[in-house]
């Protein structure tokens, strides 16, 4: 029987695969690879300048559809060959056009992991699973657990039970950022923090990261051990932090977020949600490595509900890959959060694990996420153990044989 599927040979666990599968060898691979898209890049921000050069720029292995002015200016797609790609890339930057040489590159990078990042003694590898950050909030008032964890040795041992069931870090904070919440004064942040950082430093070798807006807050957690400073402001709160971030050696999160936790929520609004994280969070990773952190040392999330609506949030989790350009490792937070509740049917927040467990896993079959941030350690581990095995499935797993040279 003769049969016929539709492949899709931008995909590198497809693409590889169908070499065993059919039998092609290199010179055929380049043919194939030559003829069709490597994909489609779809570019915005263009000023009427470039989007001339991109229109005048002919090479027969790129094909440049730019969009209608009238209703949406400075768009464009480019689609073809990787080879044909990136000779646009290089002819832009010899033509000057060094911003859009450079777009063109993290576009054409982005499925290139991330270097590895190195805390406290753990090596986390981008690209082989997705990591697992476990939640450890020390506030009275979290939307997720109403305070259980206040009582500092609940926390500590909290904390060790989330290493013990397979956390590759856990992120103490001492303030609530749920919507409506309001600033935590310094004092009492530092209070039910560096406690708890001090307990789990002496008693396990997870990772520790701290999750606070506050330069002096990051400074006195890596003093005490903390290794990451997790900051949902994405440096919109505390100038001072990325100085405090960059002195300790340590990494850093930079999150998105529209407004602040007291009113994000009031009437989050876009034009492109997508394109607007993504410039806001490049800006700050240059303001980041501007101050001394060194730039391999920075994370990135799109703060999932930190200023946006369900849709705003289920969009940006369809297309977390686009945030790969950014060529960061991508850590995603949706455990328990509202837009999970109102989709099974307006659940409180202890009833929402097995729709976090959805999303977790949706996030990583989609490749989205290389760190996720979780309440339920133990039950993430599983799914994400499904989740990471099929995303890797490589079209028939070992049924082709052993690989060709
Ligand atoms: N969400 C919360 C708190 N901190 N940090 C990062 N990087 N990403 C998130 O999505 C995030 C966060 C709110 O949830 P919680 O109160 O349950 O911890």
């Amino acid at each position: 029987m003769i049969l016929a599927r539709p492949i899709h040979l931008d995909r590198d666990d497809v693409l590889e695969p169908v070499w065993e599968r059919i039998g092609l060898g290199p010179a055929a691979r380049h043919l194939l690879l030559d003829s069709v898209g490597h994909g489609v890049l779809l570019l915005t921000g263009l000023s009427a300048a470039e989007s001339r050069f991109l229109r005048e720029a002919h090479d027969p292995r790129v094909t440049v559809i730019l969009s209608d002015p009238e209703r949406r200016p400075g768009g464009a797609t480019a689609s073809g060959s990787r080879a044909g790609l990136e000779a646009l890339a290089r002819l832009a930057e010899r033509g000057g056009r060094l911003e859009l040489a450079r777009a063109l590159d993290a576009a054409l990078a982005a499925d290139v992991p991330p270097d590895p990042t190195v805390l406290g003694g753990r090596t986390f590898r981008w690209g082989e699973r997705t990591h697992l950050m476990g939640v450890v909030n020390v506030t009275p008032d979290s939307f997720s657990d109403g305070g259980k964890h206040l009582e500092r040795d609940v926390a500590v041992r909290h904390a060790l039970s989330l290493a013990e069931a397979g956390a590759d870090l856990v992120d103490v904070g001492g303030e609530s950022t749920r919507p409506g919440a309001g600033e935590v004064p310094l004092q009492v942040e530092l209070d039910r923090v560096l406690p708890v950082i001090e307990a789990i430093r002496a008693r396990s070798d997870v990772p520790v990261s701290i999750d606070t807006r506050k330069a002096a807050v990051a400074r006195e957690a890596l003093r005490r051990g903390a290794v990451l400073v997790n900051d949902v402001s994405g440096l919109g709160h505390d100038p001072g932090l990325a100085t405090a971030v960059a002195e300790a050696g340590a990494a850093l999160v930079l999150m998105h977020i529209q407004g602040s936790p007291e009113t994000m929520q009031v009437d989050p609004r876009y034009d492109d949600v997508v394109a607007e994280v993504i410039e806001l969070l490049s800006g700050r990773i240059d303001r980041a490595v501007a101050a001394g952190v060194a730039r391999e040392r920075i994370w990135v999330d799109p703060g999932i509900g930190f200023g946006k609506t369900a849709g705003h949030n289920l969009f940006l989790l369809r297309h977390l890959d686009e945030l790969r350009v950014l060529g960061a490792p991508l850590l995603v937070g949706t455990s328990r959060k509202r837009f999970i509740g109102a989709l099974s049917g307006g659940k409180p927040p202890e009833q929402r694990l097995p729709g976090s467990l959805a999303s977790i896993a949706a996030v990583a079959v989609l490749h989205g996420a290389d760190v996720v941030r979780v309440h339920d350690v133990a039950e993430a581990k599983d799914a994400l153990a499904v989740a990471d095995a099929l995303a890797r499935a490589r079209e028939g797993g070992d049924s082709w044989g052993p690989p060709r040279a």
